[in-house]
């Protein structure tokens, strides 16, 4: 009797252990997304670091608590899916409490109250709500001010456009894209602090409480943590020195900048770390992603032509889906579709990398070209070669080796260089993950200084110069296998 007791408790502890275990487990590491510009809560200053409200005090709170964190500065909208995907444990992006996101995200205690609020150029004649009608109005997408406009869109009759980051819809509404933004109060109030010929005709709205959020359910020790820390902080003042830093003067950390932005060589001087970690990571997602194409190009390209119909179909299927699919959607479905479903069937936050995520959709993107590139290759080389090779009695395998293929390839070569300059280029398009690659890098930059010209001057430069450079050399290889 006493052994079944025994035997019964020991199968019980291990089960009970892990319901306990799982309720305020501590990661050894957490990581937390967060915007890539809302100034004063997260902006890069002029020394390329993330500052601000948010950032301190997360870092504060995380010093506070003992525990480890990684940040990334993905923008809004992207933090938002990361959480939701499991990619970050937590969020703190100036985020408003909203009864609708309450319904998937647990919410730490609030450290802000934030209004949302209009911003229109110096020069602007906008002064009511209804002289918005028939004009254009920014905002960032996901936003709690994106929900304000929507609801009260019907009203007034203006136009809604989404940006992914707020250095563009900034952009687009100096430029005159737009005629109107729509912000968080201390947002907009900092950027004409800063100089920003902006300003905010009508009062604001408020959207609520500013707080840290996790996913819904899960990691309820960093919400703990995050009250505890909090407390502490306001007890201490260090949470009330963290706001005078950046809210009290308006002599800011962006303007402590000793180099001269707004020329084309103040712009190098100031960032050329940053743009070459950002080349660096744009040429390894070309190089690597282009060679693991080929690989898998090549296996699908012969299986184009091979003689088993159930080889071609496979292959045609594959190049039919893979082409019919936006490369960002393809990115952005490895990203952050995929962990999202892996942790609705497992309950296991499955997070992938970024850098990962984007290799992984390059490469099957170009594989897809590079299939029919071979295809191509191959059946360019007339017909009645292999039948005259078949009939002397040599192998298909023999005559594809040493007749088809050598002819084949050098038909294929020069597509290869174009494919490949393509795949480079689009690399652009999987910094929608969030990835720093160049031209993310050149959108953080502007973010920070909005020299939007000439640093995208620079950025074609740089592409311009790699691509070229890289195509030469392709073409001597080129010459050389010839
Ligand atoms: N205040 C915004 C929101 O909660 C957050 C942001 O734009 N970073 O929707």
């Amino acid at each position: 009797m006493k052994k079944k007791i025994l035997a019964f408790l020991l199968i019980l502890f291990p089960i009970f252990s892990l319901g306990v275990v799982k309720a305020d487990t501590v990661k050894s590491k957490y990581v937390i997304a967060s915007d890539s510009s809302f100034a004063p809560f997260v902006f890069q200053n002029s020394n390329n670091e993330y500052t601000g409200i948010d950032m301190d005090l997360i870092k504060a709170i995380a010093k506070d608590q003992g525990i480890e964190i990684e940040i990334t500065n993905p923008g809004f909208d992207a933090a938002i899916s990361a959480v939701q995907a499991g990619q970050a444990d937590g969020i703190i992006a100036g985020m408003s409490v909203t009864d609708a996101r309450k319904a998937t995200f647990d919410f730490s205690d609030s450290y802000y109250t934030a209004n949302t609020i209009l911003g229109v150029k110096e020069s602007s004649t906008i002064a009511s709500y209804e002289d918005l009608k028939d004009k254009t109005v920014g905002v960032k997408n996901g936003t709690a001010s994106q929900t304000f406009l929507t609801e009260n869109q019907s009203k007034y009759g203006y136009k809604i456009k989404t940006f992914s980051d707020g250095s563009s819809m900034y952009d687009s509404l100096n430029t005159g894209a737009i005629d109107a933004v729509m912000d968080d109060e201390p947002v907009l109030k900092y950027s004409i602090s800063q100089g920003q010929k902006l300003k905010t005709p009508i009062a604001g709205t408020p959207i609520g409480e500013t707080a840290f959020a996790v996913k819904k359910g899960s990691n309820p020790e960093l919400i703990q943590m995050f009250n505890k820390g909090l407390a502490n902080l306001k007890a201490n003042g260090e949470f009330q020195k963290i706001l005078d830093k950046y809210l009290a003067s308006e002599a800011s950390t962006t303007s402590t900048n000793t180099v001269d932005e707004t020329t084309i060589w103040g712009l190098l001087q100031n960032n050329y770390k940053q743009l070459l970690s950002g080349l660096g990571i744009t040429l390894a997602l070309a190089l690597i992603s282009f060679a693991i194409a080929i690989v898998i190009g090549i296996i699908f390209g012969m299986f184009s032509v091979s003689p088993y119909k159930s080889l071609r179909l496979i292959s045609e299927i594959f190049v039919d889906v893979i082409r019919g699919i936006p490369l960002m959607i393809l990115a952005a479905f490895i990203f952050w579709g995929i962990p999202n479903f892996i942790e609705s069937i497992t309950g296991q936050q499955s997070p992938i990398n970024d850098f990962v995520a984007g290799t992984i959709a390059l490469s099957l993107n170009s594989a897809a070209y590079i299939a029919e590139i071979v295809r191509g290759g191959i059946q360019a080389v007339p017909v009645g070669q292999m039948e005259a090779s078949r009939s002397l009695g040599i192998s298909y395998g023999k005559t594809m080796r040493k007749i088809i293929l050598p002819q084949a390839t050098k038909l294929m070569l020069p597509n290869f260089v174009n494919q490949f300059v393509i795949a480079l280029k689009d690399t652009t398009i999987v910094s929608a993950i969030g990835l720093v690659e160049l031209f993310q890098t050149g959108k953080i930059i502007i973010a920070r200084n909005y020299q939007s010209f000439k640093m995208y001057a620079i950025l074609a430069i740089f592409y311009l110069v790699i691509i070229t450079l890289l195509t030469r050399l392709a073409k001597r290889l080129e010459k050389r296998i010839r």
